[in-house]
């Protein structure tokens, strides 16, 4: 069992959450660029290592089995320098990760995004709805201690550059417990 400081891990794991359509995975793709750490999009894996119970109809997604995906990553995640890109949080074991990032984006400006990837009816009211109700980073800050959990704004291209360039500050500056 690990206590704080990223146990024994010589790199950071971080866990970039947030709803659909606020920037994860582009946030993740250029951190990874960045730092060299993994990116490892848990949606991906989730449909390529069939890790569901099947497919939603009503919110057409796959029905993820958390422990499935714990399992797969639990390794990984020990050996540190993992960027994790999930719209959940709370099911991951809190002691896999130093940071926590929740990506925001204003509604109408996310409203356009998920209708321009096709989003219609019940799935994109409900997302829409999970940012007006901030539901992820309640779920973030009930699931890690409050100094590993931040927000940041996802709203333009700037937001991105000024995001992944404050992780990759915080990646090069982060030390191994006990060092
Ligand atoms: P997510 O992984 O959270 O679902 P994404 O990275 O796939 O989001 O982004 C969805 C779309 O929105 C994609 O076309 C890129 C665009 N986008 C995301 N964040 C943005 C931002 N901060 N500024 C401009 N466009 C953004």
């Amino acid at each position: 069992m690990d206590g704080g400081g990223g146990g024994n891990r010589t790199r950071p794991n971080i866990l970039v959450t947030g709803t659909p359509g606020t920037g994860k995975t582009t946030t993740c793709s250029l951190l990874a660029d960045a730092t060299q750490l993994c990116h490892v999009n848990v949606g991906d894996l989730v449909k390529t290592k069939n890790l569901h119970d099947g497919w939603d109809e009503e919110f057409e997604c796959h029905i993820i089995n958390e422990e499935l995906v714990c399992d797969e990553l639990e390794d990984m995640m020990e050996d540190g320098g993992v960027i994790v890109d999930y719209h959940g949080c709370d099911f991951f074991p809190e002691r896999w990760f130093d940071r926590v990032v929740v990506l925001q984006t204003d509604n109408p400006i996310l409203h356009d995004r998920l209708t321009s990837r096709g989003y219609m009816g019940p799935k994109l009211t409900n997302n829409i709805e999970c940012e007006i109700f901030q539901v992820l980073l309640e779920e973030a800050m009930s699931s890690y201690p409050e100094d590993v959990v931040v927000a940041a704004r996802s709203n333009c291209i700037e937001d991105i550059s000024r995001n992944v360039a404050m992780l990759t500050q915080w990646v090069n500056d982060w030390k191994p417990a006990g060092s």
